[in-house]
């Protein structure tokens, strides 16, 4: 400590404001605890605005003993990489789609099931309810820590760079990228579109070089991640709602005193919400910005696509796949029968 530290430290106490002061000008010794939280949004993305804010706080609350750093964009890996490497403790926190976790955790992916929930006032109560709750019991069983709320990506929207998808026939044949798990996989196969499973990594450049025509995501990313320069046409389907599990290697976490525990667990929690309504609030207000930046829209009749998938016994398949159990614990939570 300096000298000039030390005399406004005796200054500061005079006042009573040691304590507080104290904690705010720690962050120049080392955390104890220096935790990588890595996902695949941009640092202009909710996810990361939140988390950044709920990285200083927790910087604070704890003293200066665990501090959250930040790497966006995939900067450590492509989805399924880092996967790997918050498994074995490469990487202590990581976000992920419940789609992509299904390649460890198989029925963590129930919530993607095509037309689920027909919108966020049946999301909310389901993930943060029973079927959240079921899930994360998977998750923890496979040996890997989850925190309790779910973070939001959206409902999903088709793009192209060849035309609008108005009826499923227009899938036909559609090379479209989708994100590397079984279930985006089996969906768009049902639908008879031609899926390319890709990393969220590569998928500007596969666009851009046209190894796809299409992918599908909700209108936060395609603002964020600039898809917009790479896709033409925007479908409103709706076909899917997606989230972002926060992941914490088991050892990592456990490695944590329980009062960082705490402070970590609801400070990423507390950030969800507001992480949940931005981006509510841009997926509702992201068209006229995209079509300013040349994007055409169409909202085609959902009802012939869910008819698809079921003709082509996509339900009939899943439902086989994560047991009467799980699949009664979906159609409880969204409120109606699927198939
Ligand atoms: O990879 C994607 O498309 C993304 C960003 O939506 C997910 O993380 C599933």
């Amino acid at each position: 400590m300096t000298v000039n530290r030390r005399h406004f430290m005796i200054g500061a106490a005079a006042t009573g404001l040691a304590t507080s002061f104290a904690i705010r000008t720690t962050p120049a010794r080392a955390a104890e605890f220096n935790y990588k939280f890595a996902n695949n949004q941009t640092l202009t993305h909710p996810m990361n605005v939140r988390a950044k804010e709920a990285a200083a706080k927790i910087q604070e609350e704890s003293g200066g003993r665990v501090a959250i750093n930040i790497f966006p964009s995939s900067q450590l890996g492509a989805d399924t990489d880092v996967l790997g490497q918050v498994r074995s403790g490469g990487v202590e926190l990581f976000s992920l789609s419940p789609l992509i976790l299904s390649t460890f955790v198989p029925n963590a992916s129930l919530s993607g099931i095509g037309f689920a929930f027909a919108g966020y006032d049946a999301v909310w109560p389901a993930m943060d309810g029973a079927l959240g709750g079921f899930v994360r019991g998977e998750i923890q069983k496979k040996g890997l820590h989850v925190l309790d709320t779910i973070w939001d990506n959206g409902f999903r929207q088709i793009s192209s760079s060849r035309g609008a998808i108005a009826t499923p026939a227009d899938l036909e044949g559609f090379k479209i990228r989708v994100p590397v798990s079984p279930l985006w996989t089996s969906m768009f196969s049902a639908f008879g579109a031609a899926p390319a499973s890709i990393n969220f990594a590569e998928t500007y450049t596969a666009l851009q070089t046209g190894i796809v025509d299409g992918q599908e995501n909700p209108l936060a990313i395609l603002s964020t991640a600039k898809l917009y320069e790479v896709q033409k046409f925007v479908s409103m389907t709706n076909h899917m709602w997606d989230g972002f599990w926060i992941l914490a290697n088991r050892r990592a976490w456990a490695a944590l005193p329980e009062d960082c525990q705490e402070i970590v667990s609801r400070n990423f929690n507390a950030a969800a919400l507001l992480q949940r309504a931005d981006v509510m609030a841009l997926n509702q207000s992201l068209q006229g910005m995209l079509e300013g930046n040349g994007m055409a829209f169409n909202a085609p009749d959902p009802a012939p696509f869910r008819e698809k998938l079921s003709s082509a016994g996509f339900y009939a398949e899943w439902k086989g796949k994560y047991g009467d159990e799980a699949w009664k614990i979906l159609e409880t939570s969204a409120g109606h029968a699927l198939g």
